[in-house]
């Protein structure tokens, strides 16, 4: 046998990051957001959920997209432009409960305007906390995504803080409250960087492009 064993090779990373770029912020709906006609995967969830944290994992940077100290912080949409390919766009959290109903409102209005009539919008990556139940807010955003027709991958993330009882026993709960199959959520976590190359084989499958391909000149 002259042929290497398959388990002594290296994995093969499903999204191999050579170029990034912030392309800016929007900050309000209607105002300004970046002309592209890249497709774009949204990342939603609750405040302090992990989005921008599982962002930076993602495309294995430690600062990317900025991660809050203070939930709430992250209040524009950024966007940020993968190898010239595609973009990524870090949602702010929603469902913080030390904001005003008014700010609250902004926010929803924020994020429904960017999600709706996007025609760059291929998919989008729903955070849920391990540690907890959906919220109602959670379960009104995956009825919002269904009703604009977005494909939703639900990430079930920090689950790093959880055992493998629990784990196993959340995932159950998880898929059953939010009405997909268990092998559709994607456990993850920033922290131990368990999911980043799931994710980022999902991602691929959702605009339907390899994703280690080479990267165009400007
Ligand atoms: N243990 C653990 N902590 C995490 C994980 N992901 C994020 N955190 C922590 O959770 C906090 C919030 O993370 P962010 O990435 O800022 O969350 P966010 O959803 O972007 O928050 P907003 O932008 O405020 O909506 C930070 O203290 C992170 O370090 C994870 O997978 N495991
Ligand atoms: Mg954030």
């Amino acid at each position: 046998m002259t042929d290497a064993p398959e388990s002594t090779s290296p994995a093969k990373d499903p999204l191999v990051i050579r170029h990034l770029e912030f392309l800016g912020g929007m900050a309000a709906a209607g105002g300004w957001r970046p002309v592209t006609a890249q497709p774009e995967i949204a990342f939603s969830g609750r405040s302090n959920v992990g989005k921008s944290s599982l962002l930076n994992k993602l495309v294995r940077r430690k600062a990317f997209a900025r991660v809050s100290k203070t939930p709430g912080r992250t209040r524009e949409i950024n966007f940020f432009g993968v190898n010239r390919a595609f973009v990524l766009v870090d949602l702010p959290g929603y469902g913080f409960a030390r904001v005003s109903k008014e700010r609250k409102s902004e926010w929803g209005t924020l994020i429904e305007a960017y999600l709706r009539d996007n025609v760059n919008l291929r998919g989008v990556v729903q955070l849920l906390d391990a540690r907890h139940d959906p919220t109602e807010d959670d379960l009104r955003m995956f009825d919002l995504l269904a009703e604009i027709g977005v494909p939703a991958l639900v990430v079930m993330t920090k689950i790093d803080k959880l055992t493998a009882r629990e784990r196993a026993k959340q995932l159950k709960t998880l898929a059953v409250r939010c009405g997909v199959d268990e092998d559709q959520v994607i456990p993850c976590s920033a922290i131990t960087g368990e999911g980043r190359d799931d994710l980022a084989a999902s991602l691929a499958a959702l605009l339907d492009t390899p994703l280690d391909a080479p990267v165009p000149e400007e």
